[in-house]
């Protein structure tokens, strides 16, 4: 089947650029993406490094927390440098008063708490995090190659206890299509917040990946398989999964652990309670091999490179243009969007053959 797309986008006009945004939500181009049931047959070697539990976990659990993969020093200075960005809208966001931990304060922010607007997914802060060898590694060991992709994905910074948004209720969801099987997707997030049992963070099923698939084919009509990689769970459908003894759990982690998940574990980013005081800021970050990824997740992965944009949680395929511009809560276009990043990375080769621009 291949789906009909739409592409809407306005031109900005800016001194500094003359690129092309995309504008309206919902709206994106979706590129004559095929979809054909696929089975992945990829096995992850827990004997990649005999000193990695979180390797065995990563298949056991279908998660697993990677310590340390950035030393935490660099993880704080990477959250100094989101804090940095959020206040660089000038809009008077103070960190050391709640008061100001508001919408009004802040740049447009979606309802999951990220920030995908403005250019923010290609500011260095970002490619400097996500170009962290101790992050590479990781993925490194997980695929058994170091010719990786990674995505170019969003900034989550949520506060605890804001005034202006009762917290979200829980959104139990898998990153990947019924139509595609076995594992096709580690997810990864580059903890810059100390995250313990009241504060914001990853809530997952561990074991779920092992029973994703079973419930597709048990529980549901094929027919109303989603083909796009999202597909979230009601609570009489949770249920199911409860009877097979499987329970939400918070993954608590540290700043400069990576948390990686396969994109069929069940999970949904978990709000801090009204304990925390903790200002939960992540970088979403997943690597596949190059060899994934076919020339049309490639091309369309240049186009959106281009304009600075962002996709989805997948680093070589599921590769789409996100809409850039971010609108203000009365519809209007936010003013103080931006065609460009603050502070562009220095493209570098390592850069763009993980951006999928510089082939291996
Ligand atoms: O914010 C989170 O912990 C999870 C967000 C999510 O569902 C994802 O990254 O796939
Ligand atoms: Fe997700």
């Amino acid at each position: 089947m291949t789906t009909t797309t739409t592409t809407t986008q306005t031109t900005q006009t800016s001194e500094s650029s003359r690129l092309r945004l995309v504008s309206k939500p919902g709206l994106y181009k979706q590129h004559d993406i095929q979809y054909t049931d696929t089975t992945f047959a990829f096995r992850i070697n827990v004997d990649a490094d005999p000193d990695a539990e979180w390797l065995n976990d990563l298949c056991e659990n279908g998660y697993a927390v990677v310590k340390g993969a950035i030393p935490r020093e660099r993880a704080v200075q990477y959250q100094q440098r989101a804090f940095d960005w959020l206040r660089s809208f000038g809009k008077g966001l103070d960190l050391e008063d709640r008061s100001t931990w508001t919408a009004e304060h802040l740049p447009v922010q979606s309802k999951l708490n990220t920030f995908d607007n403005y250019c923010v997914v290609h500011e260095k802060f970002m490619w400097d995090a996500r170009l962290e060898p101790g992050v590479i590694d990781a993925f490194t060991k997980i695929w058994g190659t170091d010719e990786l992709l990674v995505s170019f994905d969003s900034l989550n910074v949520t506060f605890p206890g804001r005034s202006d948004k009762p917290p979200r209720a829980p959104w139990p969801h898998v990153d990947q299509s019924p139509h595609k099987r076995g594992l096709h997707c580690v997810q990864g997030i580059i903890n810059l917040s100390h995250a313990g049992p009241e504060d914001g963070s990853l809530v997952v099923l561990p074991g779920s990946h092992k029973y994703t698939a079973e419930f597709f084919d048990t529980q549901t009509d094929r027919d109303s398989w989603p083909t796009i990689d999202w597909r979230r769970f009601s609570e009489d459908e949770m249920a199911w999964f409860a009877s097979k003894g499987l329970k939400a759990v918070k993954v608590e982690a540290e700043p400069g652990d990576l948390i990686v998940w396969d994109s069929r574990t069940v999970h949904y980013g978990g709000e801090p309670t009204d304990k925390s005081d903790v200002v939960r800021t992540v970088i979403y970050a997943s690597y596949a091999p190059a060899k994934l990824a076919a020339p049309e997740a490639l091309e369309e992965k240049r186009r959106v490179f281009d304009v600075h944009g962002a996709t989805t949680h997948w680093a070589h395929d599921n590769i789409w243009l996100r809409p850039q511009l971010a609108h203000l809560p009365d519809g209007s276009l936010d003013p103080q969007n931006r065609s460009e990043p603050l502070e562009k990375p220095e493209l570098t080769d390592r850069l763009l053959q993980l951006a999928g621009l510089k082939p291996y």
